[in-house]
């Protein structure tokens, strides 16, 4: 079998989505994730321009052969473009892999470690009080993990906070908005919102947390120990991430896990952190960090150390990423628990998917490959759309993390 044809598909059915499409001689396809939120068409013209022209002809069994190509072979390596189109290869490649021996890509990986995959979902609100209401109805949905973010009093917005009633993360078209953020003001409200979801919601749910890269590893280190009587599952992002001795710090102060990794993209981005046992859940995605040949080596090695998976997946990823992720986390030992925004009706039904959503669990379907589709003639009805992620400044103008 060779590759005989690969094309790049960019659309917008409510937020932006780059998809590889590979097609092989005998007649079976692949499909690849390769969005980059903010930065899709560089992730799509390094595909078309750089890496398509060289993996046509190729078998595409060969997966591994072919990511060491695109990562050694292009002499520049990692960053989130390059990684971002390597997976969208490698991933397309797996489902053609799976499709060719009819069987689902969690066969290929190992096979079924786990029943089902643990996934957590988003609860916010303005207020506490919003928060709370938000955590019981996903309670009531079934999910037995949630993340808790909510309004922080004196700040105009924040991170995980939607405005309004709107479900998704921002990636506003135009330019970045900007707002503006306290550290203090957040440090003091934090500890509170837990204090008041455990009292309401009590032991049984797991409680996670993402600071959302805005802190210093002290500062950081003073609320994973006020944290420390609510148990969360996890705090992430708690400094930016690409600072890995900042973890160490934190790690001395206090017994609450951490998670980091979503904007990582290699194994040496995470390699102090794992070795060190700094962190408790690695989050990388098989779309920004290289595909499952990658993500594969990542989670291994995590696992010498006790460190489990976490990926990120959030509804900027389509749902190419969403089923490969069920697919990896099914199969691997070290699996932790794995984010879930379920995506808006459109992007469903451009990408129809056999994996659901049961009592708290996902399962990727048990079909040939992915598991996962594009319909080409409707994604053509959702043209791209520039859009942008939020901005931060300090309250006295400073730059800081979003
Ligand atoms: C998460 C992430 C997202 C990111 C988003 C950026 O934990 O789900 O922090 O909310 O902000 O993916 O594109
Ligand atoms: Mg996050």
């Amino acid at each position: 079998m060779k590759i005989k044809h690969a094309s790049v598909n960019i659309c917008s059915p409510g937020r932006n989505f780059v998809t590889l499409k590979i097609e092989t001689d005998d007649g079976i396809y692949g499909l690849g994730d390769g969005t980059l939120n903010g930065r899709e068409l560089a992730v799509a013209s390094y595909l078309s321009e750089h890496v398509i022209p060289c993996i046509l002809n190729r078998d595409p069994f060969q997966t591994e052969d072919i990511w060491q190509y695109l990562y050694r072979g292009a002499y520049w390596r990692r960053g989130p473009v390059t990684m971002s189109a390597t997976a969208a290869v490698d991933m397309a490649l797996w489902d053609i892999k799976g499709k060719a021996l009819n069987t689902p890509v969690y066969n290929l990986l190992g096979g079924r470690s786990r029943d089902g995959v643990l996934v957590y979902c988003h609860a916010h609100g303005a207020d506490i009080e919003e928060a709370c209401d938000d955590v019981a109805r996903h309670r009531e949905m079934g999910y037995k993990a949630i993340r808790v973010q909510s309004g922080i009093p004196g700040l105009d917005a924040t991170y995980g906070v939607p405005k309004g009633a709107l479900p998704y993360e921002p990636a506003e078209r135009g330019l970045p908005p900007e707002s503006r953020w306290s550290t203090e003001k957040y440090l003091l409200h934090v500890p509170k919102l837990f204090a008041r979801v455990r009292e309401q919601f009590g032991d049984d749910l797991h409680l996670l947390h993402d600071c959302h890269h805005r802190l210093s590893p002290i500062e950081a280190a003073r609320l994973g120990k006020e944290l420390e009587p609510f148990h969360l599952f996890w705090m992430e992002d708690p400094v930016p991430a690409e600072f890995q001795e900042g973890f160490r710090v934190i790690r001395e102060h206090t017994t609450t896990p951490i998670a980091t990794g979503e904007v990582l993209n290699s194994i040496w981005d995470v390699h102090d952190l794992i070795r060190n046992q700094w962190i408790d859940y690695a989050r990388l995605t098989l779309t920004h960090a290289g595909g499952f040949t990658a993500l594969k080596k990542i989670a291994d090695f995590a696992e010498l150390y006790h460190v489990r998976t976490g990926c990120h997946g959030p509804t900027d990823l389509s749902p190419v990423c969403m089923a490969a992720a069920l697919h990896f986390d099914l199969a691997i030992h070290n699996f932790g628990i794995q984010e879930h925004m379920p995506h808006n009706k459109e992007t469903d039904e451009v990408f129809p998917h056999a994996y659901r959503f049961e009592d708290g669990f996902m399962f990727p379907g048990d079909g040939p490959g992915l598991g996962v589709d594009l319909d080409e003639k409707l994604a053509a009805k959702y043209p791209y759309q520039r859009a942008y992620l939020p901005v931060l400044r300090k309250l006295d103008g400073t730059l800081w993390d979003w």
